[in-house]
């Protein structure tokens, strides 16, 4: 089995890895001739836990190598990004060039997979896109849809213990992939068709995002009604059915913020509490700027002096040096707009950056008049509630 993986960002760099972990041959294709470099060196370009000892391992005994140019394999791996456009369409042109750089290559029985997040229907059209081009090919090769569902921080245990769900354009093509997924994963494989595998992902994320604005629009409720929201959570969840989220500053990162969108714009009309919970959850990082911008104007109307203000956390979500679509980031620079000066940004996880000239988070905390938690990283909590401080805690570092 040679296994050429299309893409090597944040999940088909460790598949690849992990693949080539379990002795097969694997050519991971990237158009970014640094990322193709670097791996070529052994070396790992995304941060994740145990991944780069995993890389120096199979670079070395041949098991992975990456190119720009694809080349003919057994199975072909599709992971590459699917983003949207600004009016919130999904964009799988990605998918469709990684798809179209291969069609030569491909030969009979050969299993063609995609794992990008992709729109319902995708892979049906992508078996038409082959099949257009290479009609010798109708019927005489395999393809499937199957999701990733692993969380950064926790890829390569997630990667080889979840469950997946596979669906394929035909049965023989499911089973075909089955066979595959059997070869590196210890989690159940799911057999379904390749609408509903696509479906599959797109309502797992849009269930977390539906939860998670519950939980905001209940931070929202209690603020006004003078109730501590986590306390409230912590009751409610002593129920037997009832198992309510965390609220945060707004919902973040390449996933949960995104995939919701996928649905939204295919299915208008029927997908109105998937669409109002990502109006939520977004209104809920503007809602926290707003906050805190009139906690400042509020300290210097008592104080007769502006506050020194820290901004804890800027990252999308707990532990973790990823701002993409990242609230507490975009929250962070809404303050600075209007509050430049007297600002002390604090990102424990990151130790440069372009933009936000960071401070310790312990001497930010000393100096600060206001506080404002926006992520929950480990280190913040171990700093002790001080009374003097005027704290806008909004992912519940002090519950109590
Ligand atoms: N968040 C809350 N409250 C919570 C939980 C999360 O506000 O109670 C926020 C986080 O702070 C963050 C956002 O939600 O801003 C998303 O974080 P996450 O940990 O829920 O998810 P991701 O984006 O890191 O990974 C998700 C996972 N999907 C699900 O849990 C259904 C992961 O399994 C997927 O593989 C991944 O998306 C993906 O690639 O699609």
């Amino acid at each position: 089995n040679k296994v050429i993986c299309m893409g090597l960002g944040y999940i088909g760099f460790p598949t690849a890895a992990m693949l080539a972990g379990k002795g097969l041959t694997v050519v991971g294709v990237d158009i970014n001739e640094r990322v193709v470099e670097s791996v070529n060196r052994g070396e790992t370009h995304i941060v994740e836990p145990g991944l780069p000892e995993m890389v120096g391992q199979v670079v070395r005994s041949g098991h992975l190598r990456a190119t720009m140019q694809p080349e003919e394999g057994d199975v072909y791996l599709i992971v590459v990004p699917t983003p949207f456009r600004g009016n919130h369409e999904p964009d799988i042109s990605y998918v469709e060039t990684a798809i179209r750089s291969v069609i030569a290559l491909l030969k009979k029985g050969n299993l063609l997979i995609i794992e990008s997040t992709s729109p319902v229907g995708t892979t049906d059209k992508m078996k038409q896109l082959v099949c257009a081009e290479r009609p010798d090919l109708e019927g005489a090769v395999y393809i499937a849809y199957c999701p990733e569902r692993v969380l950064p921080g926790n890829l390569l245990y997630e990667l080889e213990y979840n469950d997946r769900v596979i669906g394929g354009i035909d049965e023989a093509s499911t089973q075909k992939a089955m066979e595959f997924y059997t070869l590196f994963v210890k989690g159940n494989l799911h057999k379904t068709n390749a609408k509903t595998a696509e479906m599959c992902k797109l309502t797992e994320n849009s269930s977390r995002d539906v939860q998670i604005a519950f939980a905001n629009e209940l931070s929202l409720i209690c603020d006004k009604a003078g109730i501590n929201v986590w306390e409230l959570i912590e009751l409610a969840n002593k129920h037997p059915r009832v198992n309510i989220l965390q609220p945060g500053c707004g919902v973040g990162g390449h996933c949960i913020a995104v995939d919701p969108y996928f649905l939204t714009s295919e299915f208008p009309v029927e997908s109105q509490l998937i669409a109002k919970s990502r109006e939520l959850n977004n209104y809920k990082a503007f809602w926290c700027a707003e906050k805190i911008k009139n906690t400042i104007l509020e300290y210097e109307m008592k104080h007769s002096r502006k506050p020194v203000v820290a901004i804890m956390g800027l990252a999308f979500k707990p532990n973790i040096d990823d701002l993409r679509e990242s609230p507490a980031k975009y929250i962070t620079q809404k303050v600075m707009q209007s509050e430049p000066k007297n600002l002390l940004i604090v990102e424990p996880n990151i130790r440069e950056h372009p933009i936000f000239k960071l401070t310790d988070y312990q001497a930010a905390y000393e100096r600060a008049d206001v506080v404002v938690f926006l992520v929950a990283h480990k280190e913040f909590k171990t700093l002790a509630w001080n009374e003097e401080k005027v704290i806008l805690d909004f992912c519940g570092i002090f519950k109590k």
